[in-house]
């Protein structure tokens, strides 16, 4: 429009230049400079419209451009995601890369051309109470059992797993959990590595790692049919289980059936080393204090033989048998030592037409011995012949009590059945118990100890699986206590799972 207007003026001014007066030659001056402003004008305007497309053009090249990045850094994941592990061990990657990624397999990050890592997640919680005074420690022996009315937080369990190159594997169980007192504590439960290609059947295995003593000890909790530790694992190898820093080799023998030999030799002292090298947190323990120092020579290490064997009952039974001794010194004298023993079987029923593993029924039980060797022990600790404070006077005959050398004999077991009756969904029973053989010495001088008087449990729980990443368990214990009582506690479970290292397999 504005450019038409300059257009009409000038053609004007051209038709009229002939024959001017003086006021018409000013009016064509005053006409000229109009033209002239109205010129700038214009030009300004395409100049700053330019610059504003100019501007635009710029922008929309920018965002093409992320666009296409964008695009080609998923194209590369997905890429990542579905390259096979051409290099990677057989039994631990072999086809892994081959399928695309699914959300219910495991989150899985590549280094290199070779490795993997499985990253997976693990939140177990509960909630309920009980009719005893002391949960913690008392009716629960168990570091990830329920410990107080309410909620617990029995695991957060993040684990890392995968090839680390064509000779190792390794594995981190890194544990997350809150205490009673609101506290979180960090746990490096397990890290270990494993060889996946020693000749001559052998595997060895080092690191911080669980002994494999028994079926039980060396799970994580969420892989338990019940919502707590049994009593024998709990009393014998403590709450927190028997692991700690060590090397293992095992050995699979070239029998028919399943046949394995395992020998662990770890670090003895510490909380992970209950029955063994354990300060106790400066408390006594089977009427003892205990001193605890590092490792000085090979005799302060745990030895732990155990031997597993498997067979096929039938196409649908399976039995496995397992018989471990773990042998080491305790710290309650100087050459105190602590020899455990233990058996332990598993049955399972599978129909050849099974679903998802269900209907199963299985039975897996485990029976132990400690044999403690408990020190003599003077409890006239600063040695000065009085009765102190904190120094122990059992017979009142105002003396500091000498306690004798005694072997202190301890055993139990526990049993249990499940049976997954449809799919998702499994009953079970558990029974407890375990005992002392006789009253010891320190306990007639100071009464009977808690830690080894007789004590049963029978546990009903029902299971839903609304998947293998998810559970949710109802358990009732009755638990009866010798010069305690019964006490009875309802838990309800939940658990999520993130990732496929940890999926439930029926
Ligand atoms: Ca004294
Ligand atoms: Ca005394």
């Amino acid at each position: 429009m504005k450019l038409k207007t300059i257009i009409v003026l000038s053609t004007a001014l051209c038709v009229s230049a002939v024959g001017l007066s003086a006021q018409e030659a000013k009016q064509m001056e005053q006409l000229q400079q109009q033209l002239r402003q109205m010129q700038e004008q214009f030009e300004k305007q395409q100049e700053l419209q330019r610059q504003q497309i100019e501007g635009l053009r710029k922008q929309i090249e920018a965002l093409q451009k992320n666009q296409a990045a964008a695009s080609s850094e998923q194209e590369k994941v997905r890429q990542m995601m579905e390259r096979p592990i051409a290099a990677a061990p057989p039994d631990t990657a072999a086809g892994l890369g081959k399928k695309p990624w699914r959300p219910t397999d495991p989150l899985r990050v590549f280094g290199g051309q070779q490795s993997y890592m499985n990253i997976s997640f693990d939140g177990l919680f509960a909630m309920g109470g009980s009719t005893a005074r002391d949960i913690e420690g008392g009716t629960q022996l168990g570091g990830h059992d329920p410990t107080q009315r309410g909620f617990t937080l029995q695991n957060l369990e993040l684990t890392f797993d995968g090839a680390v190159d064509p000779y190792f594997r390794g594995q981190a169980n890194v544990v997350l959990q809150i205490d009673s007192a609101g506290e979180t504590i960090i746990e490096a439960e397990e890290a270990y590595l494993e060889t996946l290609s020693l000749p001559g059947r052998l595997q060895l295995k080092a690191g911080q790692y669980f002994t494999e003593f028994g079926r039980h000890n060396p799970t994580h909790p969420h892989t338990w049919g019940f919502v707590d530790t049994p009593l024998v694992n709990g009393r014998f190898l403590g709450g927190d289980g028997l692991r700690n820093l060590g090397a293992r080799a095992s050995w699979l023998l070239p029998t028919p059936f399943y046949s394995e030999l395992f020998f662990s030799v770890q670090n003895g002292h510490g909380e992970t080393a209950h029955s063994f090298r354990n300060g106790h947190e400066g408390g006594p323990f089977l009427g003892r204090l205990h001193t605890v120092n590092r490792v000085t020579s090979p005799g302060d290490f745990i030895f732990t033989p155990r031997y597993a064997a498997s067979f096929e009952l039938t196409d649908a039974q399976t039995l496995l048998l397992g018989a471990s001794a773990a042998f080491g010194k305790n710290g309650s004298g100087p050459d105190a030592r602590t020899q455990l023993y233990g058996v332990d079987a598993f049955w399972k029923w599978k129909p050849a037409n099974h679903s998802g593993g269900f209907p199963f029924v299985s039975w897996q039980t485990e029976a132990m011995l400690r044999k403690y060797s408990a020190g003599a022990f003077n409890w006239d600790l600063n040695a000065d012949g009085i009765l102190d404070p904190g120094e122990q006077d059992g017979d009142g005959d105002g003396v500091a009590d000498i306690l004798p050398r005694e072997l202190l004999t301890d055993y139990g077991f526990y049993s249990q059945l499940s049976y997954g009756f449809r799919p998702g969904w499994v009953a079970g029973l558990r029974g407890d118990y375990v005992t002392r053989s006789r009253q010891a010495v320190y306990e007639a001088l100071y009464g009977d100890d808690a830690d080894r008087l007789a004590r049963w449990r029978v546990s009903p729980n029902l299971t839903w699986y609304p998947s293998e990443f998810s559970k949710i368990r109802l358990q009732y214990n009755y638990d009866r206590r010798d010069r305690v009582g019964t006490d009875h506690s309802l838990w309800l479970q939940f658990e999520f799972l993130l990732g496929a290292h940890a999926a439930h397999k029926f």
